[in-house]
């Protein structure tokens, strides 16, 4: 993160492609598992998005053994300057950062590695301009976010810990920064003490899963199923990208899990992956 770019000016991308095994990708609530062809249909519509928005993408093969991998949000965190491996905390995906360490090793200078028995997902660390905030989850334990804040802080940027409302997988499920001062989050997390100072766009009830958008340049990711946040963020002026997410939705993703991205400087590779 630079002080003179905004935290959500990217120009690179990492994403992984789905693997038929993700019919089997972790879920909270078994309302029936996504098709590998829907997931992959909105995989797709997902990295021409991220392309159109100016952002370089690395694309990953897919990895059979691990069927929630196309996420690849969760098992890393990416900065201009650096990156750090995290370790998601649910058993079947501990070893997705190992898949993810040589190309980040190959693309950052500066990679670190958080240590046992800590443990973090990527999907509760929030970039502001405020700092990173670091959601405490079932996923993301105290242990994990106190090592990652002297990490984050090793990067040069600052990094507190925030609360993830019960019930919710990550802190970015409930909430997504729009813009230098906006936030978009359920009403759980409007009050939030992180958010204060921040203008807030609360996605109305039932509407709970639009609050993951993804700010990328000039233009807001957002879930093409729910037409009241759509119409409250294009009043608020926001060129909206409206994408497909009922299949990842069915195994509780949304529009940030499914890459990791960063600003790059001239100095970090591109792998040839
Ligand atoms: C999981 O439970 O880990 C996956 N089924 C969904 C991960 C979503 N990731 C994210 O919100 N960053």
């Amino acid at each position: 993160m630079s002080q003179t770019r905004s935290v959500f000016e990217f120009n690179s991308a990492i994403v992984r492609e789905p693997s038929t095994s993700v019919v089997n990708g972790l879920r909270a609530d078994d309302r029936g598992g996504p098709t590998y062809e829907g997931v992959k249909a909105e995989h797709d519509a997902y990295i021409a998005a991220l392309r159109n928005a100016g952002v370089e993408v690395t694309v990953l093969p897919a990895l059979e053994a691990f069927p929630d991998s196309i996420f690849v949000e969760d098992p890393a965190l990416v900065f201009t300057n650096g990156a750090i491996l995290l370790r998601p905390g649910t058993p079947t995906r501990l070893k997705e950062t190992a898949e993810l360490a040589p190309v980040l090793r190959e693309m950052f200078e500066t990679v670190l590695e958080l240590p046992e028995p800590g443990q973090a997902d990527g999907g509760d660390i929030m970039y502001t301009p405020n700092g990173v905030l670091i959601g405490l989850s079932e996923r993301t334990d105290k242990l994990g976010a106190e090592t990652l804040i002297a990490f984050i802080e090793k990067l040069g940027c600052k990094a507190r810990v925030a609360e993830t409302p019960k019930g919710v997988l990550h802190f970015k499920t409930a909430s997504s920064l729009l813009d230098d001062e906006t936030i978009i989050s359920t009403s759980a997390l409007a009050d939030a003490a992180v958010f204060e100072g921040f203008r807030k766009i609360v996605v109305p009830q039932g509407e709970e899963s639009a609050a993951n958008v993804l700010r990328i340049n000039d233009v807001v990711f957002a879930s093409a199923y729910y037409p009241r946040t759509l119409d409250l963020l294009d009043k608020a002026g926001y060129a909206v990208v409206p994408l497909n997410t009922g299949e990842i939705e069915k195994i509780d993703a949304g529009l940030s899990c499914m890459s990791l991205r960063w600003y790059r400087n001239g100095k970090s590779a591109v792998p040839s992956v």
